[in-house]
């Protein structure tokens, strides 16, 4: 209490107070918030040993988890990298420079992309924050760390319980040297449905605020009119907007004429014109195959004048042979995750083809060894998500058929298999291929890759064919998702909807053909403001409204998990997930840089009302919390 901690200061215990002891002294203050907040995170913990984290509830828990130190690096300052040359540079200068410098650069996609596509996107900022200052140090020729966005942003307040806000700072100050890459989805920003064009501003504008220097921009239909207010938005901040193409189909493949070489020769030429300074390639499922990247690349090289970034990912297993063909086309960025977070959904691994780039002319120049030590780390903390893991153990050529997105693949297995329909999965595989044609071979990436996701589950699990849903005279209760598509919420495909699908699915609803973005009122942002202070009971932050635009529920049953449990971000994963074991004990930072030591003593049984009292020790004192037990 607060009156312990007076009585207990050694100004008072000494007698040399004065009447003005309280006020004088603010650190009795702080001693009581960090009290609380201690309170608060064993009471998390004590919830995760009595009821469990909800986040693992009926997986399997890891059976042996090594020791997650941090990874230790020279304690010198870092050395100037790719983040001073944009500060150097500006936008278009550093893009200049990266065109006309001869090495491939590599961007490393483990704090992103890799664990969104192997781990359910469930990597916590604890792990990434630990491994961040070694990077800084010990790979200062990385092109950047791709690290927020995509699904991390919604993945983290809603399961992980954490900020994204915090984490970007957090990011950005352990890697002053190193350019931060985020992946935005155009329109739909960091969420799954268009916003309004001034809440996608307000959006980039705090991210490029929060350290994002390269914004990978993307639209899920490829509708070049749907990315314009995005790509102007980044530019206005500053950073360097990456507009990126998504690669579907087969440019090798005289049969898959829709998404020929000529197409996406076009799209680059509109995202270069549209005032983008890198040209990304997303291929999201990884479906450039060797031959294909060097057609390609080549073309690129030849076509744009602005420097071209290459994402792919390795469910076919070859994906490191198309990375290798496009450096020989001359691509000026490739994509990759460290070894022990690479291959199958993810990207391919970053250390092997650094090793395969040795000697080559343009040889990226990344360090071995360093790598190896780095991959190492990220081993250890693979190894405390393995609940999340999909059982994924091969590459395999049925993605050239399916063509589902490496962050989708594994998802959409769980929902068949929460569906009770796991053992189905090639009928699901199956009606994903017959979904895409049905909609007329559309781009699939979030969001429009869930919604070919949503048909196919359904179709599945109604025993549908693709002749019953075309069938005029037979009545489908569509998925919500696909009324939105067929109504164009999310925008408009190359060669617009099937006219009669269409017209079966909105039935009297009628479509419409502009830009969801310039039909749609603009937020009134401090009416929005209003509403999420009152919904969460305190002002916010600028960020915070961000986040409240994206996800207004999401944010609202966070900023409540806050209020009662702290910032549990600081936990180590195993106890945020798993508990502690009695007798264990653990370094608990209350707040970044402040260690708390915790022992698990013992946790009582149930009295007659249910509750549970967890005992532990902290910093050496008793303290006891009390959980009522849910079971
Ligand atoms: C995302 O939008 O999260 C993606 O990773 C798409 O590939
Ligand atoms: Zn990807």
């Amino acid at each position: 209490t607060f009156l312990e901690s007076v009585i207990g200061h050694p100004l008072f215990a000494s007698c040399a107070y004065t009447t003005r002891f309280i006020d004088e002294t603010p650190e009795l203050f702080a001693h009581q918030a960090r009290k609380d907040r201690a309170t608060r995170l064993l009471k998390f913990v004590g919830e995760v040993m009595v009821n469990g984290n909800p986040e693992v509830a009926g997986l399997k828990h890891p059976a042996h988890m090594p020791v997650c130190e941090p990874l230790p690096y020279p304690a010198s300052e870092p050395q100037a990298g790719t983040k001073q040359k944009l500060d150097e540079l500006g936008a278009e200068g550093f893009a200049r420079w990266l065109r006309d410098q001869p090495q491939v650069m590599i961007t490393d996609t483990t704090f992103r992309d890799a664990h969104q596509s192997l781990l359910a996107t469930r990597v916590r900022s604890h792990d990434l924050l630990a491994v961040a200052p070694a990077y800084a140090r010990l790979l200062p020729n990385l092109f950047s760390v791709e690290c927020w966005g995509g699904a991390t942003f919604d993945v983290a307040m809603r399961f992980l319980k954490e900020d994204p806000w915090e984490r970007l700072a957090g990011l950005r100050q352990a890697m002053p040297n190193l350019l931060l890459q985020m992946l935005l989805r155009s329109a739909n920003a960091v969420g799954y449905t268009n916003y309004p064009d001034n809440v996608v501003r307000y959006f980039i504008e705090r991210a490029a605020k929060g350290g994002i220097d390269v914004f990978r921009v993307f639209d899920c239909l490829n509708w070049v009119d749907n990315m314009r207010f995005a790509i102007d938005a980044v530019r206005e901040t500053g950073a360097l907007c990456e507009a990126a193409i998504c690669y579907t189909g087969d440019i090798g493949n005289p049969a898959r004429s829709k998404y020929d070489l000529k197409y996406y020769v076009d799209l680059a030429k509109q995202l270069e014109k549209a005032g983008a300074n890198i040209l990304g390639v997303k291929d999201m499922a990884g479906l450039v195959k060797p031959r294909a990247a060097a057609m390609l690349f080549k073309a690129l090289k030849e076509e744009v004048g602005i420097p071209i970034h290459f994402h792919t990912h390795d469910t076919s297993g070859l994906s490191s042979a198309s990375v290798l063909a496009a450096v020989d086309a001359g691509v000026d960025v490739v994509d990759a995750a460290m070894d022990a977070m690479s291959g199958t959904t993810s990207q391919p691994p970053l250390g092997s083809l650094a090793a395969a780039l040795k000697g080559h002319p343009r040889d990226p120049g990344l360090d071995q060894e360093t790598l190896n030590r780095v991959s190492v780390y990220w081993e250890r903390v693979r190894a405390t998500y393995a609940p999340f893991e999909a059982d994924i153990k091969s590459g395999t050529a049925e993605v050239y058929l399916h063509e589902m997105p490496g962050g989708q693949y594994t998802n959409l297995r769980q929902q068949a298999r929460s569906l009770g329909i796991e053992e189905k999965w090639d009928q699901v595989a199956h009606a994903y291929v017959d979904v895409n044609e049905l909609f007329g071979d559309i781009v699939k990436v979030t969001p429009t890759s869930k919604v070919v996701g949503d048909m196919a589950l359904m179709m599945v699990t109604s025993g549908l064919t693709p002749s019953d849903v075309t069938n005029p005279d037979k009545e489908i209760a569509f998925p919500d998702s696909v009324v939105q598509l067929f109504r164009g919420e999310l925008g408009q495909p190359p060669g617009g909807w099937p006219a009669d699908l269409q017209a079966k699915v909105l039935k009297s609803v009628q479509p419409f053909t502009d830009r969801p973005g310039a039909i749609m009122p603009p937020a009134d942002l401090a009416a929005v403001r209003a509403k999420a202070e009152a919904a969460v009971g305190r002002p916010i932050s600028d960020d915070e409204l961000a986040s409240y635009l994206m996800y207004p529920k999401v944010f609202t049953d966070f900023a409540a998990h806050l209020r009662d449990y702290g910032d549990v971000s600081t936990l180590p994963t195993a106890v945020f997930f798993y508990g502690m074991q009695p007798g264990e004990e653990v370094a608990i930072e209350l707040e970044r840089g402040k260690a708390l030591i915790v022992r698990l003593l013992a946790i009582s049984e149930a009295d007659e009302q249910g509750r549970r009292k967890v005992f532990f020790e902290l910093n050496g004192q008793p303290r006891t919390v009390q959980i009522a037990d849910k079971a």
